[in-house]
């Protein structure tokens, strides 16, 4: 089974309780179990400023979905946690679910493209990502280690609570 890493993100309605919710509803996908949650980690938006900050973190996934089915299930609890797709790029909402990496694949389709375009440059994403799999090295040959010396810094802070006991 392809070990599967999701980027989460929130900055509207409670993120925290939106990351919460959203590791319960992923470990109920069909095939599918949470095996590791990073930390939450605060973060000033990439994008549009006027918007509140984001909760971030990172959850480690095993599955035995294709990858495409996976993107529909996450896709699925994104709408269930009221997520609005506007015109807006990098607009404010209540959930987004990526997948930052399935296994070693390398995937170029249409609607999902794997890993994740954005991954490598934002701390965001790579310092919740280090922490769960510090020895993780990309497809490319690249390790999260190495990205997290030189990604640029923007201010993330680690949050004092947990989430995902629960699981
Ligand atoms: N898609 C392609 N590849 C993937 C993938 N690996 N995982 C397609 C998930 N989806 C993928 O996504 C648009 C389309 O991307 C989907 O229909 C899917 O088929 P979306 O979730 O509808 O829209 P989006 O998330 O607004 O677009 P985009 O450009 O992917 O935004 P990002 O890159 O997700 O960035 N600032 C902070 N601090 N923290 C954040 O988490 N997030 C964003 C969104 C902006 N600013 C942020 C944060
Ligand atoms: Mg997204």
């Amino acid at each position: 089974m392809p070990l599967v890493y999701i980027g989460m993100g929130s900055n509207l309605s409670e993120p925290a309780l939106q990351l919460q919710d959203a590791l319960t509803a992923m470990n109920n996908i069909h095939q599918t179990s949470v095996v590791q949650v990073s930390s939450c980690y605060g973060s000033k938006p990439m994008g549009p400023a006027e918007q509140p900050d984001y909760v971030n973190a990172v959850a480690a996934l095993e599955t035995s979905l294709s990858s495409m089915a996976l993107l529909q299930a996450l896709q699925k609890i994104e709408l269930q946690q009221g997520r609005v797709r506007k015109k807006e790029r990098w607009g404010p909402r209540t959930l987004d679910l990526d997948i930052l990496l399935y296994g070693m694949e390398i995937i170029n389709e249409p609607d999902l493209v794997v890993p994740h375009y954005g991954m490598k440059q934002r701390e965001f994403v790579i310092h919740p990502l280090f922490e769960v799999a510090p020895d993780l090295t990309l497809p490319c040959g690249t390790s999260v280690a190495a990205l997290l010396k030189c990604i640029p810094h923007n201010g993330i802070k680690r949050l004092p609570y947990k989430i995902g006991n629960h699981i």
